[in-house]
């Protein structure tokens, strides 16, 4: 009799276990979480949303994507770890951060490497943009794959004051992403670095700890950074790709025709976030004016890549030959 009891508890708990259970596998079976630092609406979301959408057409609902966008799930730094585990599956990332997991991404966050927006799109089109894919799913430290490039224009520095050549920075702090590269470019700049999180940066902004940033418009834009910072200068230091990681870990537990789908749905969206891009920078663009912000045109980039060699040089030896090649790009 007891027995029986203890049995029939028992079943009844791992009858009550597995109603719990059941839809929690069955939803992280299916539920591939993405993540970004922007916004609702930023181009990067909504191309990797639709990516998200056209999957679970695809797969007749067997996988799908959630999106926590607006960096709710930590900072870069936290999310590329995160990724790395397998608690988000699929990622995008600035190559600026992804710096601190496959070196050699920093060929392509060299300061004025890129002639301009065009040759960093046919760099990353093209076979060198494949190789560094490559080079992060084959490095098994990175414990990520490099599914496809999103562009994300040229950076910019703002501060409340123009900047024009290298002199006009002296004395100012100007926060760059974590990456000695950026602190060396930005103080070869003239300016005074100090790296910060980019949740973190609308109140250094406020509050003076930093006097000006750098990024590209529909950053400074969506940040609203342009409120405490309103004189924007076209130095184009910076053209740096971002990347669309996923979760190696994750990966290799998807069949090879759902991984070769994703890779398929992966390069439409680079493609369409280029659209959504061009189309975010001139409409922030014109919303910026309206708000009052300056917009500087007769920067010296001259100077500013003069001054920034010695970064090349030192953080570009490493790789000369992706160097070369990307120079060879017309
Ligand atoms: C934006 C990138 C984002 C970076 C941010 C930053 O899209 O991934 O986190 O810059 O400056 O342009 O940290």
């Amino acid at each position: 009799m007891l027995r029986r009891q203890f049995i029939s508890r028992l079943g009844m708990a791992a009858c009550a276990a597995s109603l719990l259970v059941a839809p929690l596998l069955a939803q992280s079976a299916t539920t591939l979480k993405a993540a970004d630092v922007h916004p609702k609406g930023y181009p990067n979301v909504v191309a990797v949303e639709h990516l998200g959408q056209k999957l679970e057409k695809a797969t007749d609902g067997r996988l799908k994507v959630r999106m926590f966008a607006g960096g709710v799930l930590g900072d870069e730094k936290t999310m590329i770890e995160q990724t790395q585990i397998g608690a988000i599956q699929l990622y995008r990332v600035s190559v600026g951060g992804l710096s601190v997991v496959v070196p050699e991404v920093n060929a392509f966050s060299l300061p004025y490497i890129f002639r301009d927006q065009d040759h960093m799109r046919k760099v990353i089109d093209g076979p060198v943009g494949q190789e560094m894919l490559d080079k992060i799913t084959n490095n098994p430290a990175s414990k990520l794959v490099g599914l496809a490039w999103m562009d994300s224009g040229s950076r910019n520095v703002y501060a409340k004051k123009a900047i024009r050549t290298p002199a006009d920075l002296k004395g100012l702090k100007i926060r760059m992403q974590g990456n000695p590269l950026f602190v060396d470019t930005m103080n070869a700049m003239g300016g005074n670095a100090i790296s910060m999180p980019f949740g973190e940066l609308y109140t250094a902004l406020q509050t003076g700890v930093v006097d000006g940033a750098e990024n590209n418009e529909p950053s400074y834009y969506s940040q609203n950074h342009y409120t405490v910072a309103n004189v924007f200068s076209r130095t184009h230091h910076l053209i740096i790709p971002e990347i669309l990681v996923f979760s190696k870990t994750a990966w290799d537990k998807l069949s090879k025709e759902d991984q070769d789908l994703i890779k398929k749905l992966a390069r439409e969206a680079q493609m369409e976030q280029r659209e959504l891009w061009n189309k975010s920078v001139a409409d922030d663009t014109a919303k910026l004016k309206e708000k009052g912000v300056t917009f500087v045109d007769d920067v010296d980039v001259k100077a500013f890549i003069d001054a920034t060699a010695p970064v090349r040089e030192k953080y570009g030896a490493p790789y000369a030959d992706i160097v070369k090649k990307i120079q060879a790009i017309e």
